[in-house]
């Protein structure tokens, strides 16, 4: 058969392609490992399949040929719009739909409506297999019954990869995958419950060494969700690939950065790492604070960035800010301060989003807080897609402006980006800050409207009436000549099937 797999890394489409050289810099390395994946098993099956990556480069659908029997489609849920646009076409012209990935996982009833089948679990070649066979009918759910913890290699991956990275300018990353899973159980994450596996060792160093062999200078992200938990396990594997080590980014607790793993960390070139922080005010198990909150986790938090900062020169910092345990203005101070003291760290500040199938999402909807007609696709910064129990949709946005006006104004990124090294470090800080500048002046025009429109302010406070014009506007103009395939029917989710339990009868 003839098999696509395209992944939306943008959401997106413009009216022309004036951006390109833009997008080719700023999202095109941001593609995930599973799509690559999908693609191999499908060729390895005995299909013929064309990968492609859509990150706002030209017309999506143009990415692919037109004779397709099948297309995979992958993409988080800030993308859905964009991908159930796609899948009516793709329907139209006879092609079966899968969706796969974060969204499919977090939303599969509501992406039902647009995909022929949602693999809504894990997904191993078996059931790549049985997808291509026709085992599933349309409005199938699919899933593999285990945890899956064997990928194909960089050597088999190397055509996607190829693809994925083009032949031009822009930041080079190969995927990687070291573990799976995490044994935390953060409420709003999709991992909350999927128990921590480390990937086979020797397979992750011959990965590393294809990774030298064929990408040379290439920078490795790591995709796991929390990178080296089995600390000492993960570095004998990458140590064991022998130098010269690639350079590498990852995602971890803070827990993870102990002082005695420092060292080693910048001995295998580790040149990137993302701690979750989160909250001044939860998930403190997650940073080893040992209970502290407060201006006393942001202490420690601080100290501990300052002494990671002296091996590893790349650095951002996760945070969440609205939780139900923030109140009054003391978070976001605290967070102000944070970039104040730790200059050059990124502060990636999230708004609380429920992702279905978490459990923030089922106490959300339970309580009554989501707002029911936001389209999925707004469920990404800069906008809130629930209320918040102690901040008033304009007090909540009045704090996050100074937050953000503190992390993005000049001398902030001067210091940041001055002070970054390696230069694929300097020119990612450099370009989240403007793209960060960008999303200040929204927050601002949201929050100004919220002062001035009382159906935008009665809308947030979830007191009824319809999606407002602003939103409708705004989905239209990202999905620009698809916008027409989907009426404004189509926009309202379906949540209650993505609860984790049941509704109570
Ligand atoms: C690595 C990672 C990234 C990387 C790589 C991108 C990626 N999507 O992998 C980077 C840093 C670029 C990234 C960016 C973003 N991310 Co991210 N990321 C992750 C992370 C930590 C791991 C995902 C992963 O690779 N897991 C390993 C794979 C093997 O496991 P899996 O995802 O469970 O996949 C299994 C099945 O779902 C299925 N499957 C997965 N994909 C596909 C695809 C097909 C076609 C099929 C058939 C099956 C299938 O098979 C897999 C094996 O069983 C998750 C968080 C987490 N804790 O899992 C967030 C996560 C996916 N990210 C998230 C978000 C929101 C983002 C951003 C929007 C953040 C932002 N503010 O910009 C961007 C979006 C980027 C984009 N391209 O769209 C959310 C998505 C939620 C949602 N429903 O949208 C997650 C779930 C975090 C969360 N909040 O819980 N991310
Ligand atoms: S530590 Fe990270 S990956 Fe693990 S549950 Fe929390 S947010 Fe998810």
């Amino acid at each position: 058969m003839n098999v696509g797999v395209l992944e939306l890394v943008s959401f997106t489409v413009p009216p022309e392609w004036r951006a390109q050289w833009a997008a080719g810099l700023l999202r095109r390395h941001l593609t995930s490992v599973m799509p690559q994946v999908v693609s191999v098993w499908a060729r390895q099956l005995g299909h013929r399949t064309h990968y492609a990556t859509y990150y706002g480069q030209a017309d999506p659908l143009a990415l692919l040929p037109d004779d397709l029997d099948v297309v995979f489609v992958s993409c988080a849920t800030q993308a859905s719009a964009l991908a159930y646009a796609l899948a009516k076409r793709f329907r139209a012209a006879g092609v079966r739909t899968v969706l796969g990935g974060p969204h499919a996982k977090c939303f599969p009833a509501d992406a039902g409506r647009f995909f022929d089948v949602v693999v809504s679990g894990a997904c191993d070649r078996e059931l790549v297999r049985d997808l291509l066979t026709g085992q599933y009918a349309r409005g199938d759910r699919a899933a593999s019954a285990g945890r899956v913890t064997e990928f194909p290699s960089v050597e088999e991956r190397l055509p996607e990869l190829r693809a994925a990275m083009g032949s031009a300018y822009g930041p080079r990353v190969v995927g990687l995958l070291a573990s799976v899973g995490c044994p935390y159980t953060c409420n709003f994450c999709t991992e909350w419950n999927a128990d921590y596996a480390p990937l086979a060792p020797d397979r992750l160093a011959a990965d590393l060494r294809a990774v030298v062999k064929h990408f040379p200078g290439a920078l490795v992200g790591y995709h796991d969700p929390n990178f080296a938990v089995r600390f000492d396990q993960t570095l004998d594997a990458i140590e064991s690939a022998g130098p010269p080590h690639p350079r590498y980014a990852m995602n971890c607790s803070l827990s993870v950065l102990k002082d005695d793993r420092l060292a080693r960390l910048k001995r295998t070139n580790c040149v990137f790492v993302a701690p979750g922080i989160e909250s001044w005010y939860d998930y403190g198990n997650k940073a080893a604070a040992g209970g502290a909150t407060g201006r006393a986790k942001l202490e420690y938090v601080v100290e501990r960035l300052h002494r990671v900062r002296r091996f590893v020169p790349g650095m951002q910092a996760n945070f969440i800010f609205g939780t139900d345990e923030d109140a009054g203005p003391e978070p976001a101070e605290l967070t102000a301060e944070f970039v104040r003291r730790v200059p050059f760290a990124w502060p990636n500040v999230n708004i609380p989003t429920p992702y279905g199938g978490t459990p923030l999402f089922d106490r959300y909807l339970t309580e009554g807080r989501i707002l029911r007609s936001m389209p999925l696709a707004f469920y990404c910064a800069p906008y809130l897609t629930t209320t918040l129990k102690h901040y008033d949709p304009v007090g909540y946005y009045d704090h996050l402006v100074r937050v953000m006006e503190a992390a993005t104004n000049v001398g902030a990124i001067v210091r940041r980006v001055g002070a970054a090294n390696p230069l694929v470090i300097r020119a990612a800080h450099l370009s989240q800050s403007l793209s960060y500048r960008a999303q200040v002046n929204e927050l601002r025009d949201l929050r100004d409207r919220l002062r001035t429109d009382r159906a935008f302010r009665a809308f947030h406070e979830n007191r009824g009436g319809p999606l407002p014009e602003f939103y409708q506007h705004r989905f239209e103009q990202r999905l620009g000549r698809y916008a027409e395939l989907l009426p404004r029917t189509d926009r309202v989710p379906l949540l209650e099937q993505a609860k984790l339990l049941p509704a109570a009868p």
